[in-house]
């Protein structure tokens, strides 16, 4: 029988009180990340150094006691995995190299080992995590990594994505179905070495207009969530498709996953009127409500707590939490959600 809560919401139970974490979490605005990243010099150092990459995930469950813990990892560690050279340079944003905008999928070389240290990771965290916390994996959804291959880096609108999906979608094809091969296999060998559930992050599906939605996120997602459930049944799957607004309940549906993120834009009484009522939602808390705290922070939590009277819910926010992010803010939202 599953006990710990947050897998049990996940898995269509209802808890008087919804089970909590943050995304982004682990990272930045903690003092203890700052400083361990500093001593290894960066990012990616970090998250290929299973000790190191534990350490982080552990961060926040030992301050917090969230009732989840993100694995401490990239969505681009697919993209490194796929062939292309990572980099995350000081001060600027990750960097993908050949760009796909410009070089062909096929000069590629595939290196699936580069996954190996965070598999190592998986089971570093899976041996020292709280019984009752839940141990989450992630990647990211293939239209949102797609963006970053083909760009080279993160866009604003994603326009050089959606131009090139638009004039050659064989080609953007290939290189999706190359992102959803190597997704599936790197959820399943993260569950296969101790995660209990998984996120699938589509931070840009908002960007796509309905027809390009349902080809490139919802089809690639279902090929997803098909794939891993037929290699590891019964491990909950958490799709986050922001922005995707009045394309929710068709993305659950498509898509059928177990559980929803909804980001802050979301009315969440709106979502529990339009979603199937068995669905466990996750959210929904506008992250700069909780950088601002006060009545604002109070405001925000009260609302995103009553809108789910009778449904599973995660307690989260819409999006990640924000690197200037006051750490008594974050005490005070699990203070007033536990209540
Ligand atoms: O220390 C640093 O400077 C690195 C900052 C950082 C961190 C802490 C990056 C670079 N990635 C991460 C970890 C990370 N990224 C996690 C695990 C930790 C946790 O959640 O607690 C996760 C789940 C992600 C997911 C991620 N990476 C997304 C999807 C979620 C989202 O926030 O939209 C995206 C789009 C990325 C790409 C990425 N990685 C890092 C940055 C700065 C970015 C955004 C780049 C851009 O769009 O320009």
């Amino acid at each position: 029988m599953v006990t710990k809560p947050l897998l049990r919401v996940l898995n269509g139970a209802r808890a008087d009180r919804p089970p909590t974490w943050l995304m982004r979490q682990a990272g930045r605005y903690l003092p203890e990340y700052r400083a361990l990243r500093a001593e290894r010099g960066g990012f990616l150092a970090l998250a290929t150094d299973p000790i190191a990459a534990t350490e982080v995930t552990l961060q926040p469950i030992r301050r917090f006691g969230f009732d989840g813990a993100i694995l401490f990892s990239d969505i681009l560690m697919v993209p490194w995995a796929l062939g292309q050279e990572l980099t995350f340079g000081a001060g600027e944003g990750p960097r993908l190299a050949p760009a796909l905008v410009d070089a062909a999928l096929t000069a590629l070389t595939r290196e699936p080992a580069r996954l190996d240290p965070v598999y190592a990771t998986v089971r570093g965290v899976a041996e020292s995590l709280p019984a009752e916390t839940t141990f989450l994996g992630f990647a990211g959804s293939p239209w949102t990594v797609a963006t970053y291959m083909v760009a080279g880096q993160g866009s604003r609108d994603q326009e050089v994505t959606r131009r090139f999906a638009y004039a050659d979608p064989a080609a953007f094809g290939a290189i999706v179905d190359a992102i959803v091969a190597m997704t599936i296999d790197y959820l399943a060998r993260q569950i296969g070495n101790g995660v209990e559930a998984v996120q699938i992050f589509d931070s840009w599906a908002g960007s796509l207009s309905p027809e390009q939605f349902e080809r490139w996120v919802i089809a690639p997602n279902r090929a997803i969530v098909d794939g891993v459930r037929a290699r590891c049944p019964g491990v909950p799957i958490i799709g986050f498709p922001k922005g995707a607004g009045g394309k929710l309940a068709a993305y659950a549906a498509g898509t059928a996953v177990d559980a929803l993120g909804l980001d802050e834009t979301v009315d969440p009484h709106w979502a529990d009127a339009v979603l199937p009522p068995e669905l466990p939602v996750q959210g929904n808390l506008d992250p700069l409500a909780l950088l601002t705290g006060g009545a604002a922070l109070d405001a925000g939590i009260d609302r995103v707590l009553a809108a789910f009277p009778e449904r599973p819910h995660v307690f989260n926010l819409g999006h990640g939490i924000g690197q200037h992010t006051p750490i008594p803010h974050v005490e005070h939202l699990l203070q007033r959600v536990r209540g």
